[in-house]
């Protein structure tokens, strides 16, 4: 139950009732409090702005930066850019040429013209003093005391408290990222053009604040101004401002789950979003791969391959105590799969046939590249069946080798954002212009779609028939029931003909809409019986819960206006309160 204690504090001049509830902790469901129609999130916010980024401490004196083998003494504003290169002197970063090219040309624009007409050759620039320097302060980090420690920590406690939170009306949230991120070098993912680039320092004069007029207002740092300070209720930032690399605009954001634990759920699909953004070149690299001169290299990009195009688990993956034989896709053994050149007309036919997690069977058979199976046949040569079939692959290689892909990525973030991104395109196909009963019925047939994806299948439940007929009688009463009234229709039509009055007429208008009313029972348990069929091996629950963006679902509501209530019960509308609260119907996974 997501609830939160009210904050009394805007109640207690106005209200003497307050005053004998004030030491009882008030829950109230965050969630299910009125929302403004008119599209306001919020009336009276108050915070008390971000966290800058501390300011540049001069190198002591002792460290110096040499051009040419001279030392040279630079100004704050050159020196402070040749710091943020000199901490990732160590990195391969500041052997590339773009980024080599881009830093120096962005750090000559901090120089003074005397410091631009010396250095002229990045090559020439020696900044091993800097960067010992800045190791040294690691490690004496890492030496501290505990005492120095605990005092960063309750310095940093300190900081959350004043910064880390606000006021959204009568509740206190906690903020997001109230911390402006410090200057330094844009890395960006892969090859970016842009790596070596200033990221410039974010002064106050670069933001804007947001607020309510009646909250007491932010107050940028001494001798400082805020760019701007508005009064928009119709955005949920408490801060923004445009950062300079590639122009975007960057928010302060309360924290997706005050809401706590939403936010972790938020972040999961969050990531599965990014993958969607790197995919592509995700899938070129791995292809590549296929050719590499090295096997571990060739094994680990087909077993890739699986877990993109199959949603495998990357493998080992037991819950507590389970000894059964299961496996992933990095323990395949040779004897889980079969090779055919040619099956059934297609080509290049791999079948699986596993026990994976919690000992639900896995067998499919799929066609797959040339290449692949070329490589599979490889990876099979001399071994038993008991072998594994990546033998120069585990779980924790597979897993490494997906964080340098994509910082927070694994084997599931593949089944997360297939399973969305599926549910998005099968929703789009399904759903059309119906009754609420064949909306729902298109969702829970799109939801299908994506649980066979994912191998969500079960045993029909035991009293599977038993409530099948169990319905059906049910849908053979209705229409019984139905018959009866239309023949009561008929007859009252009869009547008002002969009689002609008022009394008459009203009858056969009663009856009609009894009429109308037993077809759409009978229609939506007509809708029940099928759902209930083509749901009998299937189980939904699973792939609902943790792997389909429930913003998807939400947006769909409220696009098609169907209640919430209709497709999540009460747990998932707990869980997902978050995307309940945030998803419009144009959100897009
Ligand atoms: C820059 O300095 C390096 C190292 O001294 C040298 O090899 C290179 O030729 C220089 N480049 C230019 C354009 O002068
Ligand atoms: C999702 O998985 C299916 C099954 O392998 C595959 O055909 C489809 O291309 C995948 N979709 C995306 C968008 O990755
Ligand atoms: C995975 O393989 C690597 C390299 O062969 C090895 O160092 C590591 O211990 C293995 N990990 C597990 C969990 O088997
Ligand atoms: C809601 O559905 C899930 C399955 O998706 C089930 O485990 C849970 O018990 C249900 N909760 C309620 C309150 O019906
Ligand atoms: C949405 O559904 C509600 C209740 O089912 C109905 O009153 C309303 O008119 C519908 N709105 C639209 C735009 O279809
Ligand atoms: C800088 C910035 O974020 N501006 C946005 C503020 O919110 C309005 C909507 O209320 C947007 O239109 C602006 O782009």
């Amino acid at each position: 139950m997501y609830t939160k204690p009210i904050l009394l504090a805007g109640y207690l001049q106005t209200t003497a009732l307050t005053v004998f509830v004030l030491n009882v902790t008030l829950e109230i469901s965050l969630w299910e409090e009125e929302r403004y129609t008119d599209g306001s999130k919020w009336k009276f916010l108050e915070h008390k702005g971000p966290v800058f980024a501390p300011p540049y401490e001069p190198l002591p004196s002792n460290v110096k930066f040499y051009y040419d083998g001279k030392h040279m003494k630079l100004s704050p504003q050159a020196e402070e850019v040749a710091t943020f290169f000199a901490k990732m002197l160590d990195h391969e970063y500041t052997t590339k040429e773009v980024f080599r090219n881009n830093f120096f040309k962005d750090w000559k624009k901090e120089m003074t013209p005397e410091e631009k007409s010396k250095i002229t050759n990045l090559s020439k620039c020696d900044f091993t003093e800097m960067s010992e320097y800045f190791k040294a302060q690691t490690e004496a980090r890492k030496q501290m005391s505990k005492e120095e420690k605990q005092k960063i920590k309750e310095e940093n406690e300190r900081i959350v408290q004043e910064y880390g939170f606000c006021v959204m009306d009568n509740h206190k949230e906690r903020i997001a990222n109230f911390r402006i991120e410090p200057p330094g070098l844009f890395r960006g993912r892969g090859d970016h053009p842009k790596m070596g680039m200033l990221k410039r320092r974010i002064r106050p004069e670069d933001v804007i604040i947001n607020c309510s007029k009646d909250s007491k207002h932010p107050k940028p740092p001494p001798g400082t101004k805020w760019k701007e300070v508005r009064h928009d209720n119709k955005v949920t930032w408490l801060v923004s401002w445009t950062e300079n690399i590639q122009g975007s605009i960057k928010y302060i954001m309360l924290n997706p789950s005050s809401r706590i634990k939403g936010e972790k759920d938020w972040q999961k699909y969050e990531t599965a979003r990014r993958l969607k953004k790197c995919v592509d070149q995700i899938r070129a690299q791995y292809r590549d791969d296929w050719k590499s001169k090295e096997m571990r290299i060739r094994q680990r990009a087909v077993a890739l391959y699986f877990i993109d195009k199959l949603a495998l688990r990357a493998g080992n993956e037991k819950e507590e105590g389970e000894t059964a034989d299961t496996v992933g896709c990095c323990s395949l053994r040779v004897e889980h799969i079969k090779l055919y050149p040619e099956l059934n007309g297609q080509e290049f036919v791999v079948e699986f046939d596993f026990l994976g997690k919690d000992s639900i069977r896995y067998y499919n058979t799929i066609p797959v590249e040339k290449r692949v199976f070329k490589n599979l046949q490889l990876f099979l040569e001399n071994k038993q069946p008991e072998d594994d079939l990546f033998d120069r692959l585990n779980t924790s290689i597979l897993n490494k080798h997906l964080q340098e892909l994509m910082d927070g990525l694994t084997a599931k973030v593949f089944r997360t954002y297939n399973a969305s991104i599926t549910l998005q395109q099968q929703l789009k196909e399904l759903t059309s212009e119906d009754n609420t009963p064949a909306k729902i019925l298109s969702y829970n047939r799109a939801n299908r779609a994506v649980a066979i994806l994912c191998n969500h299948q079960r045993a029909p439940p035991k009293t599977f028939e038993k409530s099948m007929q169990n319905l059906q009688s049910k849908i053979d009463a209705k229409k019984d029931q139905l018959a009866d009234a239309r023949r009561e229709l008929k007859s009252a039509k009869a009547d008002a003909k002969v009689r002609k009055d008022e009394k008459t007429k009203k009858a056969v208008e009663t009856k009609k809409k009894a009429v109308q009313r037993i077809e759409e029972q009978l229609m939506k348990l007509e809708v029940q019986a099928t759902d209930r069929e083509e749901n009998k091996q299937i189980a939904l629950g699973t792939s609902k819960l943790n792997y389909l963006d429930p913003r998807i679902t939400v947006a769909w509501c409220k696009k098609w206006n169907v209640t919430i209530e209709k497709i999540y019960n009460k747990t998932q509308r707990e869980k997902f309160a978050w995307a309940i609260d945030m998803a419009d119907k144009d959100f897009e996974f």
